[in-house]
């Protein structure tokens, strides 16, 4: 049975730190399926229209800021239960409440530099994964 799919990024932090191959295996050895990957930039205006859900939110700025200041890995991940599965994967938003072992808990610096995005609903991470990639890229 193929899985369902969530989407990631390797943020700024863990990209410049040199945590990719790192996280990468970890996202393998925890049974996810890499059906798109790419090495990109955002622009501000591409960081600012992908976290537009926290305009309102006091960290917006600093938010765009950050996913813009450096190269990411955006990826799509196909697991049985991808979303939840991998949001414990990486653990809680706050590195310091980050669960031992999780992915935040071993690579991110602060609750702005959390080292990984996961999307959070099945919904959403459809939405994220057409942000970032054209249907012809992913490939189960
Ligand atoms: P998650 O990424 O765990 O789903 P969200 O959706 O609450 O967390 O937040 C989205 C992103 O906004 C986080 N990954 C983090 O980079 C940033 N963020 C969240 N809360 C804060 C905060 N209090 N201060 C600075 N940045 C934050």
């Amino acid at each position: 049975m193929s899985g369902n799919i969530t989407f990631t990024m390797i943020k700024p932090d863990a990209v410049k730190a040199g945590h990719i191959g790192d996280i990468r295996a970890r996202i393998n050895y925890a049974g996810f399926k890499i059906i798109a990957m790419k090495y990109t930039k955002l622009s501000a205006e591409k960081a600012g229209e992908f976290y537009a859900v926290h305009k309102e939110r006091p960290f917006y700025g600093e938010l765009v800021d950050f996913m813009s200041s450096g190269p990411i890995v955006a990826a799509v991940l196909e697991k049985d239960n991808a979303v939840a599965d991998f949001r414990k994967l990486i653990g809680a938003t706050n590195p310091a409440e980050a669960a031992e072992g999780t992915i935040r808990a071993l690579y991110a610096k602060s609750i702005g530099e959390n080292a990984v995005h996961g999307a959070d609903s099945d919904e959403n991470a459809k939405i994220e994964a057409s942000f970032h990639f054209a249907g012809t890229d992913m490939h189960k």
